[in-house]
Order: structure tokens, then sequence, then C-alpha cells
């Protein structure tokens, strides 16, 4: 296959980028950190979303390189924002099951932050309910180490997942993103309201934070705040944007 042969060249051959969407805190609007999202420029096709290759990826069981890319290019890249005067810039980048479950992450994870000079709670991953199936146990224990080297963690795409509740006492995680299907009907139907009403009532007992993903509208922004939910990512603030905008972005704030 054309794609499989082309993903195979793309570490290489330098054609990854991370793109990176602000993360919004309710109360004052100010930015608590940006999400990594993966880009592949692809020679011939332009820019591939991560839907359309990061399942290939993690069949051929590129993922842990590439995801191991994803780190080292992030903690680079918050590195880089410090020296320029922009501050401790928190970074989120999204891990795979394959990479939950490498012996290398940890030591991988551990060089990047010690050669970048990434203090504890500037790295953040986010991770999914789904990845905690195949091997609960081995998945936490890795969680509880990776905490142990200063990351924080999320639960991305929560309440979509399998056996949300019987994890969320165990994990030791941060924050919980509420996934973007909630939001979506939150101003308008009384059940994705109520459900995200009690997300965040749990969460907030369990002392985790609470963001949701995909808010396209001020009507959805509000709908949020009412329900006392602590961060916001999406459409209404800004799309993911190229690392060189995020200066201008963040300029653009104060
Ligand atoms: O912007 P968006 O199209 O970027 O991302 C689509 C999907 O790809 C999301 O589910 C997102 O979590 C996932 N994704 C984006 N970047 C990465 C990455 O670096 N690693 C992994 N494993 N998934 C990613
Ligand atoms: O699975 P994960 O939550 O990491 O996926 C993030 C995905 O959501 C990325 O593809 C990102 O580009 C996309 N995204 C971010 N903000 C919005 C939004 O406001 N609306 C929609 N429809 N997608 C969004
Ligand atoms: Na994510
Ligand atoms: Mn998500």
């Amino acid at each position: 296959l054309a794609l499989e042969s082309d993903l195979r060249a793309a570490l290489a051959d330098a054609q990854f980028e991370l793109h990176y969407q602000p993360k919004i805190g309710s109360a004052d609007g100010r930015v608590m950190g940006f999400e990594a999202l993966l880009r592949w420029n692809r020679p011939g096709h332009g820019r591939v979303s991560p839907l359309e290759f990061i399942p290939l990826a993690e069949e051929l069981g590129l993922l842990v390189p590439i995801g191991a890319w994803v780190i080292t290019q992030a903690c680079r890249q918050m590195a880089q924002w410090r020296d320029q005067g922009l501050g401790r810039i928190r970074v989120a980048v999204n891990l795979s099951p394959s990479q939950l479950k490498s012996a290398d992450l940890i030591d991988g994870v551990r060089a990047s932050m010690t050669s970048h000079g990434i203090e504890p709670n500037e790295l953040e991953m986010e991770v999914t309910e789904s990845m905690m199936m195949d091997d609960p146990e081995q998945a936490i224990a890795t969680l509880n180490r990776l905490r142990g080297e200063g990351v924080r963690l999320s639960i991305d795409d929560f309440g979509t997942g399998y056996s949300s509740m019987a994890y969320l006492k165990r994990l030791p995680v941060d924050t919980l993103k509420l996934d973007r299907n909630f939001i979506t009907g939150i101003d308008k139907d009384t059940r994705d309201a109520d459900l995200c009403a009690g997300m965040i009532a749990l969460a907030h007992k369990l002392g985790l934070s609470v963001i949701a993903e995909g808010v396209e509208t001020e009507a959805q922004r509000s709908a949020l705040v009412e329900r006392a939910c602590d961060v916001f990512q999406g459409y209404l603030f800004s799309p993911p944007m190229a690392a060189a905008d995020v200066a201008a972005f963040l300029k653009g704030k104060v």
C-alpha cells in the first residue's frame, strides 16, 4: 500500500508536525495550556488528519516511535516557548494504547523532560478509558509511574468508554475531559445538560477538574459555566494552530 510505505517513511523524513489547541479557563478566560495534535504533511497529499493514519500506524506498530517523537517534540517546543519569554506553557499529548504498554515509555518521558528542563506538572498526557481494557492493572501501574515522573494525567473522551466509573477511583488522574458528544447538545437537550452536570459534580467530589471538549458556541459555553465546568476547549476559542502562531494568540489574550 502506498499509504503504508509513505507512513513508514514519514518519521525519518520529518513529515510530522504538532499543532496546538488552547485550553481556556472558564473563570477568567486565561490560557491554561494547549493540547498537542499530530499532523502529517504527506508529500503529494497535503496535511493528513490523524483520524486517517493513527489507526493504521497503531496496527503497524509505528505509534510507539511516532508517539515518542510527539513527547520529545512537545517538550522541545515548551522549552523553546519558555526561552522566548512566553513563560512555562503546559502541553498535553495524546497517548496511544501501544505507547502505554511500551517498556520504554517511562525512560523516554524522563529523558525528554530532563533534557528540556520540563518541570513537574508542565507535561500532561491524555489517556482514554478504553486503554484500560486489556490489562487494567498494568495500565494503572504505568499511569502511577508517569505521575511519579511529574506528568499530569487526564482522561480523554470521558463518558464514552467502557466501564468508566469502575476505574475513576483507581486512576491517578487530575482531569476529566468530557467528550464532545455531550457538549454538542448541552444548550438544547436536557439529558445532555443533566449528564454534564452530573459528571462535573462527580469529578469535583473526587477532586478532579473538568474540561469540556468541542465547545463551538456561546450558548454551549454559558450552559457549561452554569454547570461549573472548569476549562473549555473548542473552535469557539481556537482551532488547533501551528506552533509559530501560539505567541500571537497569547498576545491577543492579554
Ligand atoms: O485534530 P484531530 O483531527 O487532531 O485529532 C483526531 C484524533 O487523533 C483525536 O482522537 C486525537 O486524540 C488523535 N490524535 C491527535 N494527535 C495524536 C497523537 O499525537 N497521538 C495519538 N495517539 N493520537 C492523536
Ligand atoms: O480524541 P481527542 O479528544 O483528542 O480529539 C480532539 C479532536 O477534536 C481533534 O480532531 C480536534 O481537531 C477536534 N476538535 C477540537 N475542537 C473542536 C470543536 O470545537 N469542534 C469539533 N467538531 N472538533 C473539534
Ligand atoms: Na485528546
Ligand atoms: Mn477527546
